[in-house]
């Protein structure tokens, strides 16, 4: 008999902080389409980690529904993956509280992020920000995940949860699979368009310093015109230059083209014909993602149907695990 061979567990997140930029499009939401045909893969909206900055809940309602409808609109099937709205799946929350009684305080002050996080809030350095990184071990783990893709950014957490994962096991045998980052070593590493040395974040307050996946095409074009690049005047990938390297990965990532052929492509030209054409590319990328979201924002009943289809499969998936957790740490399971 022909032995089944299931395919290896993929799960991963984006926070509803605001619309994906192109960075999180190039370097993670791309993949995350690609990844679909093999590997089992489940994407959430993590609505839980978000409030854990400050949220005005109108947006953040917006938000939520808008990421949510662009994950399809790029091509997440959730038919074939499972895509769903973490406060939608209530064990989320529930396996946080029991990982953070394995997880030290030692471990979660060493968090950069939470670092970063506090100096930027000072005035809300609240408990959420704090175990942040126990609630994204319980996504991981309650998944049984072989691979998370995540960005550099992220490696630390995921340390941390392949850390609680290995810990838990020890003491019970067996409950979790202890994950892996996915960092594929294509993915683009897009930069701020006003400070080429910044990573561009959706939460950049400079509305010049980022593209988001929605922009139209005249303020993508505005956007990349203003764009900081150097004195020089030849479009090549050096060292040195920050923005128009950032400007080749963007054009390279759009186009599918070779640094080489760029070089080529603009040889004789000036830094505004090249940034005329980023734009005028990455908004051609983005076009079809814009209108495919443009339809499903109109249709509302279908997103909640999905939302409510991803909610189902993914509390189906995690009961599993949740329920051997509470057995095996003595609660009584009715
Ligand atoms: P925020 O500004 O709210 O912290 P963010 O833009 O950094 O948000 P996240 O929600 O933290 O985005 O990340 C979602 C995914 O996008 C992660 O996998 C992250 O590694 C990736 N990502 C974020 N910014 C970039 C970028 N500039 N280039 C490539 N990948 C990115
Ligand atoms: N912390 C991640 C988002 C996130 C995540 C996860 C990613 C939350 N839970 C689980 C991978 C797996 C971020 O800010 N990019």
């Amino acid at each position: 008999m022909e032995e089944v061979i299931s395919k290896k567990r993929i799960f991963s997140g984006i926070q509803p902080t605001n619309t994906p930029t192109l960075g999180n499009y190039l370097g993670a939401l791309i993949n995350w389409v690609k990844l679909q045909d093999d590997y089992e893969c489940t994407y959430s909206i993590v609505d839980l980690h978000s409030i854990t900055v400050r949220q005005d809940p109108a947006k953040l309602k917006k938000q939520i529904l808008e990421s949510y409808s662009l994950l399809l609109a790029m091509g997440v099937d959730p038919e074939k993956s499972t895509a769903f709205v973490q406060s939608h799946n209530c064990q989320h929350a529930e396996l946080a509280w029991i990982l953070s009684c394995y997880t030290q305080f030692g471990e979660l002050s060493r968090m950069t992020q939470f670092k970063d996080k506090s100096a930027k809030h000072p005035e809300n350095i609240n408990a959420g920000l704090f175990t942040y990184p126990v609630l994204m071990a319980a996504d991981i783990l309650l998944y049984q995940a072989d691979l998370v893709p995540v960005g550099q950014d992220q490696k630390q957490h995921l340390e941390l949860s392949r850390d609680i994962a290995v810990r838990f096991n020890n003491i019970y045998g067996d409950v979790f699979k202890v994950p892996d980052p996915y960092i594929p070593k294509t993915a683009a590493k897009i930069a701020s368009l006003q400070d080429p040395t910044k990573k561009m974040s959706k939460s950049d307050e400079n509305p010049n310093a980022s593209i988001s996946v929605l922009d139209d095409r005249d303020t993508i074009i505005r956007k990349f015109k203003r764009a900081v690049t150097d004195s020089d005047t030849v479009v090549k990938y050096a060292e040195g230059k920050d923005g128009i390297n950032n400007l080749m990965s963007i054009y390279s990532a759009v186009t599918g083209k070779t640094y080489e052929e760029i070089e080529k492509e603009f040889d004789g030209k000036g830094y505004g014909d090249f940034k005329l054409a980023v734009g005028e590319a990455t908004a051609d990328r983005l076009a079809p993602i814009q209108a495919e979201y443009a339809r499903l924002a109109a249709d509302k009943k279908y997103i909640e149907e999905c939302m409510k289809l991803g909610a189902e499969k993914a509390f189906k998936t995690t009961r599993k695990t949740l329920q051997k957790v509470y057995k095996k740490v003595g609660f009584i399971v009715i």
